[in-house]
């Protein structure tokens, strides 16, 4: 498509996924900051729907522009690049936080203090992601339990088992979630707690910790991502501070394409 501008052939969309994701509200925002995003719009769809444009783009080796982030199995799978935000508007380097009602240290301490020290690196999310593609969430889980005793060991340390306790925990929908959400879930499973772990929005991430509906989540995006609801609710949750150091969200376009920054597309 010789002299179509990049922007003609995108048709000025970048492909989203779900309106509730933390990355829609700031790619929603990065579209009203950089002028040269004028014109340009987000399309609004689901992961499944920008992993499948992607997909289909890279087959036909055309261009995309998706919102991306990483710990992603996109990554691994084909040769990707984040368009550089000189803006900051899309967050740079982030963490993942824990977060829990207010109360729940005194009501169940053994849960609070193995909420408290859970930590983990990128690899090791990585690791159960990718597991859970080929089985299940559930039996990643329990792999990566069984492979590293020794880092459960240190989250459980000295914890005494309950009989029966109900915990509830929140999560998003995304991979990286499920999988810190699973590997929790199973931990405190084999202490003797009764664990519901479900899936939601982060709006109702926060919401359900504020409110005491659910006890705590391993979700929160932070200091970016999910910093709206943190704000709103940050006087009636406990932050138990980072759980994963190191992901990033951003506007995500296959290497091929010969742009580097956003400020490279064109109104
Ligand atoms: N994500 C993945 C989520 C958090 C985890 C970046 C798509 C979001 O709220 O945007």
């Amino acid at each position: 498509a010789e002299n179509v501008s990049l922007g003609e052939q995108l048709d000025y969309t970048i492909t989203g996924i779900e309106p509730g994701a933390g990355i829609t509200g700031l790619s929603h925002k990065a579209l009203e900051e950089y002028e040269n995003l004028e014109g340009w719009e987000l399309l609004e769809s689901s992961t499944a729907g920008m992993i499948g444009s992607l997909e289909e783009a890279i087959n036909n080796e055309e261009p995309i522009i998706v919102t991306g982030w990483t710990p992603h199995w996109k990554f691994s799978a084909y040769d990707l690049k984040f368009l550089e935000d000189p803006k900051g508007i899309l967050g740079g380097s982030e963490n993942i936080n824990t977060i829990a009602r207010k109360g729940l240290e005194e009501d169940m301490p053994g849960a609070y203090q193995i909420l408290d020290r859970f930590y983990w690196e990128t690899a090791d999310m990585e690791e159960v992601m990718l597991n859970a593609q080929k089985s299940s969430y559930e039996e990643a889980a329990m792999n990566w339990i069984e492979d590293n005793s020794d880092k459960v060991n240190e989250w459980t340390d000295g914890v005494e088992k309950v009989d029966g306790e109900e915990i509830e925990l929140v999560s998003t929908q995304w991979d990286t979630e499920l999988a810190s959400g699973y590997v929790m879930k199973a931990v405190l499973e084999q202490l003797g707690y009764v664990v519901t772990l479900t899936p939601v929005d982060p709006a109702i991430v926060f919401q359900a910790i504020a409110t005491g509906e659910a006890d705590a989540s391993l979700a929160p995006w932070l200091p970016t991502t999910h910093a709206s609801f943190y704000e709103q609710h940050k006087e009636d949750i406990v932050d138990l501070g980072e759980n994963l150091e190191g992901t990033q969200n951003g506007f995500v376009v296959p290497a091929y394409m010969d742009i580097d920054s956003i400020e490279d597309l064109q109104p």
